[in-house]
């Protein structure tokens, strides 16, 4: 009876041997990779990081797992490119203009140069990105880029002339606030999270965005006022732990490549739309009035920005870039995709 019972108990012990063996096999070819945003899921930057996560896993067969975090519940808007060198992530999705002064080369896509739509803006920003491969993503890996489409004004009172705008405090950050000021409003910087907060609490009396955010952040129900100037995108980049890319197997490191180009053509299309979509949504449910702004009242708002573009070529070549030609890159890649 008791040699039956020690066969038994060997057979038990060597069966679950054998199945967990089988189960880390299984796994053993699996990567996990965790993928860190700033703002709440419905929002844009965190759309395309869903679309990125269910391709990769799509074209890696499920060898590669991507576990993601929204609403910067791992790494919020200003730690997110240092948290990823420091692998408290290992991708995180960052807005470039909340650090204007680290990332100068590719925060010249938010210089008044006429980028029509959020496309355009993507492939450029990504182009410009490859061409001049800045020293401040030199110890992450960039995955893919990608900018808003153009931004507008959202504002709790109507803005229709210059003298409206005059000292009006509105939130915008990086080279869209230096658009703002050239236009006589007070700009107040702050990560777009940040934006709902300051809005009710009346910090700021309106803000300057894509207008995606008007549904997004539900800020048409505060803002009942959208006039579209349409001028300036805002980039981002979605950078990875270097040590964490260096780790992959070739044929994962393959599939993040050839979804750079892809992941910024995706996104810029996506959000095209989506802005189409926040600004009927507005309209129609919030009530939101349209301004358009009268043929000579816009030639006076573009004069004031006339000045910027030279004032930051100048400062770029004072730190030794090639400012005139990285402007000169982007007119001509932005015609380029234009189609003009
Ligand atoms: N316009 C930039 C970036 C931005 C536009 N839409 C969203 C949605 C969620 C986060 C950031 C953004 C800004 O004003 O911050």
């Amino acid at each position: 009876m008791r040699r039956v019972g020690l066969i038994l108990l060997a057979l038990v012990i060597s069966l679950s041997i054998f199945l967990a063996f089988d189960v880390d096999s299984a796994k053993a070819g699996t990567v996990k990779l965790t993928y860190a945003n700033f703002p709440p899921a419905p929002t844009f930057p965190c759309v395309q990081m869903e679309r990125w996560k269910k391709e990769v896993e799509k074209r890696t067969n499920g060898k590669v797992q991507v576990q993601t975090f929204p609403g910067g519940t791992l790494l919020g808007a200003k730690n997110m490119m240092d948290g990823v060198i420091a692998g408290q992530a290992d991708i995180g999705c960052l807005c470039m203009a909340y650090q204007p002064g680290r990332f100068v080369i590719t925060n010249a896509t938010s210089l008044p140069l006429g980028i029509p739509n959020s496309l355009v803006g993507s492939l450029v920003l990504w182009d410009l990105y490859k061409k001049y491969q800045p020293k401040a993503f030199a110890k992450v890996k960039v995955l893919t880029m990608f900018t808003t489409s153009p931004s507008s004004i959202m504002s709790k009172i109507p803005i229709k002339t210059l003298e409206d705008i005059k000292g009006v405090d509105l939130r915008a950050s990086g080279g869209a606030a230096q658009i703002l000021k050239a236009w006589g409003a007070n700009p107040v910087g702050m990560p777009m999270p940040a934006t709902p907060e300051a809005l009710q609490k009346g910090v700021v009396k309106g803000l300057f965005s894509s207008l995606d955010v008007m549904k997004d952040f539900k800020f048409a129900e505060l803002c009942k006022y959208v006039t579209l100037t349409e001028t300036v995108v805002y980039p981002f980049a979605v950078v990875m732990n270097m040590d964490k890319w260096n780790s992959l197997p070739k044929d994962v490191q393959r599939v993040f490549e050839e979804l750079g180009a892809q992941q910024a053509a995706w996104t810029g299309q996506y959000l095209d739309n989506h802005v189409k979509e926040s600004i009927e949504w507005s309209v129609k449910n919030q009530g939101v009035k349209v301004i358009k702004l009268s043929a000579k009242e816009k030639a006076k708002w573009d004069k004031r920005l006339e000045p910027i573009t030279n004032k930051w070529i100048k400062s770029a070549e004072k730190k030794g870039l090639a400012g005139k030609a990285i402007v000169e890159d982007i007119k001509a890649f932005a015609a380029m995709y234009s189609g003009k």
